[in-house]
């Protein structure tokens, strides 16, 4: 017998785990090309790099780099970590851009300054599967997610793999903030939607990840 289609998403069930919000529409499009502007500049000094995955070494789609104290970084033999050189040049990351760190402190609600500005770029077929970020020493503090460029399906969850699902579009300038119980919400991307943005020149997406690394 065919197995019955499973719908991709179960709206009815799905609920989001309470301290989640979306805030479409942050930046405005002067404020995303600054912002785009600021990050660029930050690739050219602490360019991309390809993580690989802990014990099978595969590499990951999306191409990364990091601004701030703390750099995310993941390899075959260490795995998931934080770093405070760029694996290739060996120099610390550059300075967050304070037009990133004015979202965090407008968004945030959390007394303290992120620590680590994950840049993830996604071009052509790059996603991220369903993961919690839990490689932070803290999670009272929320984690703060900007979206430029394309436009992207971002998949949420709940705190354990097997909760429902719902996929929603995120658009260049959105923002999302992951606090309270959502901080550990499962959550991932199942595509990019290439061509619905001219911000990224060559095409894609970029990703902020602001978060705090250790307890304050
Ligand atoms: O690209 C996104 O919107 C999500 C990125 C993410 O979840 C991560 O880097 O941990
Ligand atoms: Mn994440």
């Amino acid at each position: 017998m065919e197995p019955s289609a499973t719908p991709a998403s179960s709206p009815a069930a799905f609920a989001p785990p309470s301290g989640f919000r979306l805030l479409p529409g942050f930046l405005d499009a002067e404020a995303q090309r600054h912002m785009a502007a600021a990050i660029l500049a930050v690739l050219e000094q602490a360019p991309g790099y390809h993580a690989t995955m802990p014990k099978t070494g595969k590499p990951m789609s999306v191409a990364m780099s990091n601004a701030g104290r703390f750099g995310w970084y993941s390899d075959r033999e260490q795995g998931y970590r934080y770093i405070e050189r760029h694996p290739v040049t060996g120099r610390p990351w550059p300075a967050i851009p304070e037009p990133v760190l004015d979202v965090w402190r407008a968004a945030a609600g959390f007394g303290h300054e992120p620590e680590c500005c994950l840049i993830n770029l996604y071009r052509d077929a790059a996603k991220m599967g369903l993961h919690q970020d839990r490689d932070e020493a803290d999670f009272s503090a929320p984690v703060v997610s900007i979206s430029l460029g394309d436009e992207a399906l971002f998949r949420l969850g709940g705190t354990t793999r097997r909760d429902p699902t719902r996929s929603f579009r995120l658009a260049s300038g959105d923002v999302l903030v992951l606090g309270g119980a959502s901080r550990l919400a499962f959550h991932g991307i199942d595509r990019v939607l290439p061509g619905t943005s001219r911000l990224i020149p060559g095409g894609g997406r970029i990703n902020l990840t602001l978060r705090r690394v250790t307890r304050p």
